[in-house]
């Protein structure tokens, strides 16, 4: 099916730079650095999480595929693993991500003077499912410089280890492992090789809590063993430098997600 988005590149012609941090790095700041994941506790209301995941799960979800050929749902059988993009479907989700609390941190942490969303999806994590192997997200996103992104994973219930936390390799965010176009996760032999010596990152989180991480973090999660979902959001932003990010990212990500 053609897609009725036209993607519009719009690549700036010069080196991507960062700009200089001149003020003491905050912990969070620090964290990022040093090994490319950190975690704000409590940075979202519970209350608000919980109208988030109302107002997501109460769309008719046919009705929107037939309205945007883009939207996709991943699911197991009856069970919906997956929704993208989630934006429109909930103005508790609009108004948080409009207020600038949180792109503030995003853009300090890219160093930048703003960001834009460049992709949105839910992975609820019914129990039994969610296993994802070993990757770097920046696979799947080579047009841009890898430090020009951030992804927020928004907590939108508490969890504990059962429940197939994202476990990070702390320190893995300054090497690109696979070449352009190869969108896939890593072999045995690439993860021994890279993760050597590094030590992993996993919490339990509590609902409203927001993990950041660097697009070359390399990580993983375990299947969902506990007795309820595990439902996160994955808000990825990018400098605001690069126009039409959030289509082309729309596309490839629904690109993949048909062939899975
Ligand atoms: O939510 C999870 O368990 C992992 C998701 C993940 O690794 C990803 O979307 O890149």
């Amino acid at each position: 099916m053609n897609s009725p988005v036209r993607i519009v590149d719009s690549m700036p012609n010069r080196k991507y730079q960062k700009k200089v941090h001149t003020e003491a790095y905050s912990l969070h700041e620090r964290e990022y650095k040093d090994f490319g994941v950190t975690t704000i506790d409590s940075f979202i209301n519970p209350s608000i999480c919980n109208t988030i995941l109302n107002q997501i799960s109460s769309f008719d979800f046919a009705k929107i595929c037939e309205a945007n050929p883009l939207f996709s749902i991943k699911k197991d059988n009856s069970r919906i693993l997956q929704i993208s993009p989630v934006l429109d479907l909930s103005e508790a989700l609009i108004t948080f991500l409009d207020g600038k609390k949180l792109t503030d941190i995003i853009s300090n942490l890219i160093g930048t003077d703003e960001v834009d969303i460049f992709r949105d999806k839910l992975i609820l994590k019914p129990p039994q499912t969610g296993h994802f192997p070993v990757h770097q997200d920046y696979s799947w996103w080579h047009p841009y410089p890898p430090d020009s992104m951030c992804t927020a994973i928004i907590s939108l219930c508490d969890s504990t280890l059962e429940h197939g936390p994202v476990q990070f390799f702390e320190g893995t965010h300054s090497r690109v492992l696979l070449p352009k176009g190869e969108r896939r996760a890593l072999t045995q032999k690439e993860i021994r090789s890279s993760t050597a010596g590094k030590s992993t990152y996993t919490k339990n989180l509590k609902k409203g809590d927001i993990t950041l991480f660097h697009p070359l973090a390399l990580h993983w999660s375990p299947s969902n063993v506990a007795t309820t979902d595990r439902p996160f959001l994955y808000i990825g932003y990018i400098d605001s430098l690069y126009k039409g990010a959030y289509e082309r990212q729309l596309q490839v990500q629904n690109d993949v997600l048909r062939q899975t």
